[in-house]
């Protein structure tokens, strides 16, 4: 493939102030008329040439300034139509022709259900007309859609509604106008039969606004939390940021077929439904919470995104990290909401703990993988293939270390900077940092970002080692902080020498009862090691070691066992006790899974893990959502990452027994612990009662995989009886999971039969089944035989064949290695349809050489096996190739 670099960036030689389009829609051919009027830029000196991107488009006819243009005086090929020898201001009208059924991509213009959609970012504009597709050109769009008015009642498009009418042949016609410039990614068309659901308010300065969210005809009873939860958004983006809706009229509307999350296109964002629908019936309490958050995401989005772009695609964390540290905080403040000082604070530990858990699972992985990248990338082949854990998770981090080394005040003046400067402009993260470091040397004028800078140019984990020594006699104890960072990814090839990063490390001292002995300090290590003093410690102190995860590193540090122990009990930052905790856990798994590797013989339940493990059970002063995290053995997942040679089945032997025994011997406590938070009365999605049900249903997991005698109908009776959602997938799951082949047949025949219904019901029942220990290779064949799948629509892909790939451990790594060879069939059916979402599933092969030599080999096997396919996407081409080079 190509290689594209963030050095070789040029201006684009072009201003085009407007444009507009004309649509004559229609699913099988789509005709668009575009008018642009294109200005040459004075002051960028390259090519006369207007060169113009376009895919999979046939062209009807060009004009120049109101003449008809020979052949001879462009140029068409597969990807581009270059106009020859265009004047310094010109008028271009492009007629051209699309075809959204055959649009299996989900990107530009394509078909779902009965609707129209459109999905430009980053690159579908240029499948929908020609033109300059890239976020540094910004126009003023206006866009008149015609349409059969039976298929589609509906037409929507950025912006303001100027004008509806009827046209003959019971066809019509909408005009929207969007009176801010964008970049071609931020276009949306919608046209369809929807049912939708309005709010009217008023911004902070009291513009009235109209809020929407349109949805498939029979779902209006699904999309109340959706407009509760983007009121909220916009409230806070008032509050948090002094950040006012812009707009007359904000939309949303949901579709089944998307390929991510949702779109933050200007004032019409369209969302994957799994996004936006639900009720207490159809959704569980992390249905609730991932809507609230990926509405405040692409609602903050319009200021951090639509208002300040990017100047290319390298740039891409400029809107995404600052965008999910946006979100973060929001759902954080709407967790705490309320809720007196201590409980906030673990109300905000337990959002912290998931985000923190996400990046672990996600982002450490592709850190040391051969995908590896910055935040901001140095290159790409594809940049699809760069909406990554890394630019996201690892961007949001990056950003809340800025938020605390500034802290909130400046940090926000950062922000008020920021936007003060380049409102309407497309820039890049060296903009947003040096409006930061504006601030920061308003209060501190010594300091500066100069070395924090290098997060955005170097990947990889850092590893901070932590040496700890104390002096009795003095009373004094040193701490010297250490960094290391090797090359990872593309590194390796480039002679270049890693800098240090500017690590905030967030540290207490503890003495041997769990009291503090000095003030909670934020260390900042700028250099490869650096050593700080700590005054009057008379006896040696335990370090609580990067309080609330201040910097995305991993921790070296030879704690003693008696030491995780008493910060898991004692300390009082609610994030480093969970962490302490699920510290011990990891090592004795990877203990006990390499014990098991070499005598396939499980040991004797560690004392120091079933010890701070009952603790957390009755601490029963703790909120219960908090001790659900507690009471969590860490996912096999983020314990295999953790191990020189990673070995999947072993790790879940491990952890299967673990459960078993701690399920056995509390049992007592644990049928206690679920009567103890039942949560009686009227379904709310809030933290309170989710985090008692969190609790409730760990407790029954416990118990189903111990096979208490009482465990399988408490089960049943649960999954007969539940009133909400949440309830009955956590019955269901562990049947299915847990439950004797006497009990997860007939649940599964039930659950099917309720809720068929229901697509985003299907898909939970789908992925409950994929990611049953007891579905193989064969089993999974048999589901994706089941009518209701298909491989056109990605959500249903992602409940049946990634969840298998991903979140079965014992299917897809079964030793007769077919779970491998499943997977490599369906990234190249996959990607024949669908490139982006092929990608993805291609990722699974990117761990191949760190795990165990035969998994290895196998993965090795399959990975070549995609590679020398024919015809591969340049998606999935990019990814394999990486994989194996
Ligand atoms: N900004 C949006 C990115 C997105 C996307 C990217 C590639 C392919 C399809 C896509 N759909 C949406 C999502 C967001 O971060 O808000
Ligand atoms: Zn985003």
């Amino acid at each position: 493939g190509i290689t594209i670099r963030r050095e070789d960036y040029q201006p684009y030689p072009f201003l085009i102030p407007t444009i507009e389009l004309e649509f004559e829609l229609s699913a099988e051919r789509t005709q668009v008329r575009s008018r642009l009027v294109v200005e040459r830029r004075k002051d960028v000196l390259i090519s006369s040439d207007l060169i113009l991107n376009g895919e999979d488009l046939t062209l009807v006819s060009l004009e120049l300034n109101g003449v008809v243009l020979s052949q001879t005086q462009y140029t068409l090929t597969e990807a581009t139509l270059t106009v020859h020898n265009v004047p310094d201001r010109a008028e271009l009208v492009i007629v051209g022709t699309c075809q959204p059924a055959q649009n299996t991509s989900l990107s530009g213009l394509y078909v779902s259900g009965k609707h129209l959609f459109t999905q430009c970012e980053p690159q579908g504009f240029r499948r929908i007309t020609w033109f300059a597709d890239r976020p540094d050109v910004m126009s003023i769009y206006r866009v008149t859609l015609r349409a059969s008015r039976s298929e589609f009642p509906l037409l929507l498009s950025n912006g303001n509604l100027l004008q509806q009418r009827e046209l003959e042949a019971g066809r019509h016609e909408a005009q929207w106008h969007d009176p801010f410039a964008k970049p071609s990614y931020l276009f949306a068309v919608v046209a369809g039969d929807f049912v939708c659901r309005e709010h009217h308010t008023r911004t902070a300065s009291g513009r009235e606004v109209l809020l929407q969210v349109y949805s498939d005809v029979g779902t209006e009873d699904q999309t109340e939390w959706a407009m509760e939860s983007l009121e909220r958004a916009l409230r806070w983006d008032e509050t948090r940021f002094g950040l006012e809706l812009d707009l007359d009229r904000f939309m949303i509307v949901a579709a089944r077929d998307f390929n991510m999350g949702a779109m933050e296109n200007k004032g019409l964002n369209i969302f994957n439904a799994a996004y936006v629908l639900a009720n207490p019936n159809t959704a569980t309490d992390g249905n609730f919470q991932a809507i609230e958050s990926v509405i405040g995401h692409e609602y903050f989005h319009n200021w951090t995104g639509n208002r300040v772009t990017c100047r290319d695609w390298f740039e891409l964390s400029l809107k995404e990290g600052l965008t999910v540290f946006r979100d973060q905080e929001f759902t954080a403040d709407m967790m705490a909401a309320g809720l007196p000082a201590t409980e906030a604070a673990s109300a905000r530990a337990v959002q912290r703990i998931d985000d923190v858990m996400g990046l672990r699972l996600s982002q450490y992985p592709e850190d040391r993988g051969p995908m590896a990248h910055p935040i901001r990338p140095e290159s790409y082949q594809e940049i699809s293939n760069f909406y990554t854990a890394t630019v996201y998770s690892k961007g949001a981090e990056v950003i809340r270390m800025m938020h605390t080394l500034l802290g909130e005040q400046a940090f926000r003046a950062g922000m008020d900077e920021y936007f003060r400067r380049h409102d309407g402009q497309a820039v890049t993260c060296d903009d947003f940092i040096n409006a930061m470091q504006w601030a920061l040397q308003q209060t501190a004028p010594q300091k500066n970002l100069d070395v924090f800078r290098h997060w955005y140019r170097q990947a990889g984990t850092p590893r901070v080692s932590v040496q700890l020594q104390h002096d009795p006699v003095a009373k004094r104890c040193t701490v010297t902080l250490t960094q290391d960072c090797p090359a990872v990814g593309v590194e390796k090839a480039s002679p270049i020498v890693k800098q240090p990063f500017h690590i905030p490390v967030t540290l207490g001292l503890l003495d041997d009862t769990g009291k503090s002995l000095s003030p909670q300090v934020t260390l900042e290590l700028k250099e490869a090691s650096q050593t700080w003093v700590f005054d009057n410690i008379s006896t040696r102190p335990t370090p609580s070691l990067l309080r609330n995860f201040s910097a995305p590193v991993l921790i070296d540090y030879a704690y003693q066992d008696q030491e995780l122990a008493l910060l898991s009990a004692h300390d009082d930052n609610a994030f480093t006790r969970w962490e302490a905790g699920q510290e011990i856990a990891s090592r004795k798994m990877i203990a006990l899974a390499q014990a098991w590797r070499q005598h396939a013989k499980f040991e004797e339940l560690d004392p120091l893990l079933a010890k701070s493990w009952s603790a957390s059970l009755l601490a029963k002063d703790l909120d219960a959502g908090y001790r659900a995290r507690l009471l969590s053995i860490p996912p096999s997942h983020a314990v295999i990452e953790r191990m020189a040679h990673m070995d999947p089945l072993a790790v879940l032997e491990v952890r299967t027994r673990i459960r078993e025994q701690l399920g056995t011997t509390h049992a007592a406590t644990l049928l206690n612990t679920y009567q103890a938070n039942l949560t009686p009365g009227q379904y709310s999605p809030s933290p309170g009662p989710a985090g008692k049900r969190a609790l409730k249903n760990l407790a029954l997991t416990y118990l189903m995989a111990s096979k208490h005698p009482e465990a399988a109908n408490l089960t049943q009776t649960q999954f007969r009886h539940a009133t909400n959602m949440t309830d009955r997938m956590a019955a269901f799951t562990a049947l299915i999971h847990d439950g004797s082949s006497e009990l997860n047949a007939p649940a599964a025949t039930q659950f099917y039969e309720d809720w068929q219904h229901d697509q985003l019901v299907v898909d939970k029942w789908f992925s409950t089944l994929a990611s049953s220990p007891r579905t193989g290779v064969n089993e999974l064949t048999g589901l994706m035989a089941h009518p209701a799948f298909t491989m056109r629509n990605p959500n249903r892909v992602r409940a049946v064949v990634f969840a298998f790939c991903m979140s079965n451990t014992r299917g897809f790594h079964a030793q007769d290695g077919q779970g491998y060879h499943f997977w490599s069939d369906q990234v190249l059916a996959l990607d024949a349809i669908n490139p982006e979402i092929a990608a993805r599933l291609a990722r699974v092969g990117d761990q191949w050489a760190r795990f165990i030599p035969e998994v290895s080999q196998r993965l090795h096997a399959q990975l070549e096996r995609i590679a020398t396919h024919p015809t591969l996407s340049r998606n999935t081409l990019e990814i394999v190739s990486k994989a194996l080079s």
